[in-house]
């Protein structure tokens, strides 16, 4: 059988001398866009979203990652890719497993059937700056310093974290970094609506008392659940539920992991977390 030729093809590429244009993203850079944080909720102060790009596109304030990014250098396969900084601990004492529940939260979310987000885990380095935590401290975004597309840098105190001394009632918080073309607007290489997220660094605050035991102590905030929290937007899941007062407290309904504020000890995402994360990745890698 004869082979099918495609000459007009072949010389197209034979007299292409760079990448097509619509290929060059060399002059892409990234910004911070959303600071998504979660408060106790104590002192009237609810969690939220500060959105620090309102263009985010076609009216949306919806981001996400792209399938096998081009630019995303600190990947090796087209899934998303996670790193846990293993050296940003907590002295709290009712804490025995920080790690553990930093990968019980990456687990969770792997965990639902209606997705596969092709995780992978990249080794990272255990106690190296964050690229928001250089930012806070120098006002430069150094991209070099991105190790994975979400990375959970760890425990950090308010005296090494400028964030959390601004912010002293913030359990923790996920910042998501975007992609911007050379003329410093949002991009969208994949065309499905959404600004490209190029990174995401999630943060917990160390000025707190932490737990990870069964029951966590009167005064300790328990600790996997603020991580799959903050995996949860670490994912693009957004904040849930509507936030109300009760006896002078915030309180959060219908109760999910994803509400803006604590509510206690909610290790198990409920249906809504459930539908929430299914609405987005069920389709990936056509999200
Ligand atoms: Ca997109
Ligand atoms: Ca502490």
């Amino acid at each position: 059988m004869k082979k099918l030729v495609l000459p007009g093809l072949l010389t197209t590429c034979a007299l292409t001398a760079a990448p097509l244009m619509a290929n060059d993203f060399s002059d892409h850079r990234v910004v911070m866009t959303t600071i998504e944080f979660l408060t106790t909720g104590e002192n009237g102060m609810a969690g939220g979203i500060e959105i620090l790009r309102k263009d985010l596109g076609n009216g949306q304030l919806t981001q996400d990652f792209v399938y096998d990014d081009p630019r995303s250098s600190w990947r090796t396969g087209p899934g998303v890719h996670y790193g846990i900084k293993t050296g940003n601990l907590t002295d709290d004492v009712n804490v025995s497993d920080e790690v553990g529940s930093m990968r019980l939260a990456v687990d969770t979310w792997d965990a639902q059937g209606c997705s596969n987000m092709m995780l992978v885990e990249n080794a990272v380095d255990p106690v190296s700056q964050g690229l928001v935590q250089k930012f806070f401290n120098t006002g430069i975004i150094d991209l070099s310093l991105t190790e994975a597309d979400v990375t959970q840098v760890g425990f950090l105190g308010g005296a090494d974290f400028p964030y959390f001394a601004a912010n002293t009632n913030v359990l923790g918080v996920a910042f998501t970094l975007s992609w911007v073309d050379g003329s410093g607007n949002l991009t969208d290489i994949d065309t499905n609506g959404k600004a490209d997220v190029a990174v995401r660094e999630i943060y917990y605050n160390d000025d707190f008392e932490w737990s990870d035991a069964e029951i966590a102590p009167d005064g300790t905030i328990d600790f996997p659940t603020v991580a799959i929290h903050e995996m949860g937007h670490g994912f693009s899941m957004a904040h849930f539920g509507m936030i109300a007062r009760k006896k002078g407290e915030l309180v959060a309904h219908p109760r999910a992991i994803m509400n803006a504020i604590y509510g206690g000890q909610l290790r198990e995402p409920t249906g809504r977390d459930k539908g929430s994360h299914c609405a987005n990745w069920a389709q990936w890698p056509n999200n």
